[in-house]
This record gives C-alpha cells, sequence and structure tokens, in this order.
C-alpha cells in the first residue's frame, strides 16, 4: 500500500479525493475544513453542545428548506405507503433523546499517510437533544411487509462524489430501524433545526456514525435487497487499500478526548497553565456499548479518571481527574474502555478512507 501511494507522489502531484499523501494540505481540504467545521474542544464543559458549536459535515449543499410545502413519501415494502406533511409529523408522539454524533471521518487528518478528504483532527463530534418521531411508529403505522430486509433514507440534497450524481442516501437495516430510539428529528436543543442539520426534518441513528443520520430527509422507502447507492457501497468503508471492498463503517468506536487546560498561544494553540492543582476534564462515548473506563496519561503514566453517569445510553460521559501540575514540559493523554472490552489504540487505525481513526488524543503542555 506504502509503495502504491509512493510511486504516484512525484514532485507537485496534486492528490485526488480520497487518494493517501504525505504531503501538505491542499486547497480543497481547506475549503471543505471551511465548510465543515468541528467542535471546539472547550464545548465539552457541557453536556449538550449548542448547535451553533455542534460539528457540521455535508457533502453537497444545503438545501433550502421549506416547511411549508415540505413532505415525506414513505413507500416501498409497506402495507401503506404514504405522503407526509410536517404539521401532521408533529401530531404524533415526540420524544427527546440526547445524541452523541460522530463523524466517522473524526481523526481523518492524523493518520499517515493522510487520505484526501474532510480533514478533520479530533473534534468532529458533538451531543445534541434532539426530539421527533420515533421511526418505528411510522413504519407499524406504514405497515413493514415480511420479506422486507432495509429502509433507504433520502435527502434533498444532490451533488456529484466519485464521479457519481446522487442525492444523499443511506440505508439502515431493518432491525436497527425498528430500535424506539431511532428518531425522526424536527427539533434540536428545543428549537427546529438549524439550516445546516437538516432542517425541517432529518433522521437520527443514536450509536451509528454520522452518515447514516440523514439530513434533509425527503424520503423513507423500505426494500428488500441491499441498498447500493454511493454512500452504502462505496464510501463509509473499512478499506486496507483501493482495491478491497472492505466492510461497512457503523457503529461509533469507544472514544474520549480532553479539554484542553490553561490557555492557548493565538496561533499554534499551544498550551500554557500555571503551576499547582488543576482539574483534567473531558468526555468519552462508544456506539457499540457503555463508556466503563477512562485513563488519564500524565508524561506516559496512566492513571483512572472519575466517570460521570452519561444524560443517556447514547449520549457522552464526563470524566474528571485532578492533576497537581509541576513546571516544565509535559504530555497528556487519555483513553477509553467500553463495555464490549475494546479500548482505544496508542498507535494510528490506518484504512483508505480514515475511517473510525480512533486513536488516544495527545496534548502538550508547559506549565509555568
Ligand atoms: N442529506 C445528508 N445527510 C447527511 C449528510 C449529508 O451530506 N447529506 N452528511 C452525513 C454525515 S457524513 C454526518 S457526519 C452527519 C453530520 O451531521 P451534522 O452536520 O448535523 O453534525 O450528517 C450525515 N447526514
Ligand atoms: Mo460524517
Amino acid at each position: 500500500m506504502k509503495q502504491i501511494y509512493k510511486r504516484r507522489q512525484s514532485a507537485r502531484h496534486t492528490p485526488h479525493a480520497g487518494e493517501p499523501t504525505t504531503g501538505p494540505l491542499t486547497a480543497e481540504e481547506l475549503q471543505l475544513a471551511a465548510r465543515n467545521h468541528s467542535m471546539p474542544l472547550e464545548a465539552m464543559r457541557r453536556d449538550v453542545t449548542p448547535a451553533g458549536l455542534h460539528y457540521v459535515l455535508t457533502h453537497f449543499d444545503i438545501p433550502e428548506g421549506d416547511a411549508a410545502s415540505w413532505h415525506l413519501q414513505i413507500n416501498g415494502a409497506v402495507e401503506r405507503s404514504w405522503e407526509l406533511r410536517l404539521a401532521a409529523l408533529k401530531k404524533d408522539p415526540a420524544i427527546t433523546i440526547p445524541v452523541t454524533l460522530e463523524c466517522a471521518g473524526n481523526g481523518r487528518s492524523l493518520l499517515t499517510p493522510r487520505p484526501v478528504s474532510q480533514p478533520w483532527i479530533l473534534e468532529g463530534v458533538g451531543t445534541a437533544e434532539w426530539t421527533g418521531v420515533p421511526l418505528a411508529y411510522l413504519l407499524a403505522k406504514a405497515g413493514v411487509l415480511d420479506d422486507a430486509t432495509e429502509v433507504v433514507f433520502t435527502g434533498a440534497d444532490t451533488g456529484i462524489e466519485g464521479g457519481v450524481r446522487q442525492q444523499y442516501a443511506r440505508s439502515l437495516p431493518i432491525r436497527e430501524a425498528m430500535r424506539p430510539d431511532v428518531v425522526l428529528a424536527y427539533g434540536m436543543n428545543g428549537r427546529e433545526l438549524p439550516p445546516q442539520h437538516g432542517y425541517p426534518l432529518r433522521l437520527v441513528v443514536p450509536g451509528w456514525y454520522g452518515m447514516a443520520s440523514v439530513k434533509w430527509l425527503r424520503s423513507i422507502e423500505v426494500v428488500t435487497a441491499p441498498f447500493t447507492g454511493f454512500q452504502q457501497a462505496v464510501a463509509y468503508r473499512y478499506q486496507d487499500n483501493e482495491y478491497d471492498a472492505g466492510t461497512p463503517v457503523t457503529r461509533i468506536r469507544i472514544r474520549s478526548l480532553m479539554v484542553p487546560p490553561g490557555i492557548p498561544e493565538a496561533f499554534t494553540r499551544a498550551r500554557v497553565l500555571p503551576a499547582g492543582p488543576v482539574m483534567l476534564e473531558g468526555r468519552a462515548w462508544s456506539g457499540r456499548g457503555a463508556v466503563t473506563k477512562v485513563e488519564v496519561g500524565i508524561d506516559g503514566e496512566w492513571v483512572a479518571a472519575h466517570l460521570e453517569k452519561p444524560a443517556g445510553p447514547f449520549a457522552w460521559c464526563r470524566w474528571t481527574l485532578p492533576w497537581v501540575a509541576e513546571a516544565g514540559a509535559h504530555e497528556l493523554a487519555c483513553r477509553a474502555t467500553d463495555s464490549t472490552g475494546a479500548t482505544q489504540p496508542l498507535e494510528q487505525n490506518w484504512n483508505y478512507q480514515g475511517m473510525g481513526n480512533n486513536v488516544v488524543q495527545r496534548i502538550g503542555v508547559t506549565v509555568e
């Protein structure tokens, strides 16, 4: 693999979309990073991320949503297809659920070589309280036929990716779609959805990486064969190399992050803090089970942090660790474990698309 990309990287070669590179950040990556912003890590002091601080990831353009004319198709392998208006949906029984969403590409730009795509560092994450109608309620109303295997969700946004013209669409296996906590959300943090988060209606699939939570939802189709759309069959796969069909990206891998302590240097963001006691804090989450342990590494020595109860089974939990900082340079890190026994790796989790790199975060600090 390494040889393949090295051969291609002659001088001044500009890497194409998806190509692994060791070169500097490209203009296209900068353009994507400016459109798709991350969550400032200090926002982890709050249980709920204010909408404007929540990360955003949009493949194409944000479509213009008009709540009055908006309608949702529910069809396919169901007893009753119908077209639903937002006003009608808002009369159905609603739930509010705190959910930590994370982009599957979070951690991508830490990889060597770096797959050229949205260059997340570590902050492609956020936790919001989503309000809407459980998908299972509407599917039950539609009457899913016995031979149904998946549900395909299509958004209003259109574009070209990998040379393929498409509407953003993803599917979920029936058993996931029927979970009581999968929600058709019209509210975020007690208000209507902001345009960038899917106004007027989006899917929220707790526990899965963000790509499953289709924004600007226009259609729900129950199908009897595997969905082979681009975002399912080509994108969002763990591939060893370009030619590997790979395996699908599904649930969020265990990860923890720390609020960088002290104050930043404005340009380098290097951290400076005074000697003495400081409360280190951060968040940890997993889409595969409860977080059971967070360890904080201080100059390579791991100490168990105190874990707080999360606001819900799919919301991050806060961790804290008091530290008496001594003058000098130090390296801080954090590493979480979930109830499946999975622990964050100390070395990068490389794959061709740069998916699910849950490598431990490391923060250099200077104590004065
Ligand atoms: N229609 C549509 N839905 C989408 C996307 C998109 O580009 N179009 N991006 C997906 C990806 S990759 C992620 S990580 C999440 C991001 O949700 P957020 O922008 O509300 O944080 O939305 C998902 N849903
Ligand atoms: Mo994503």
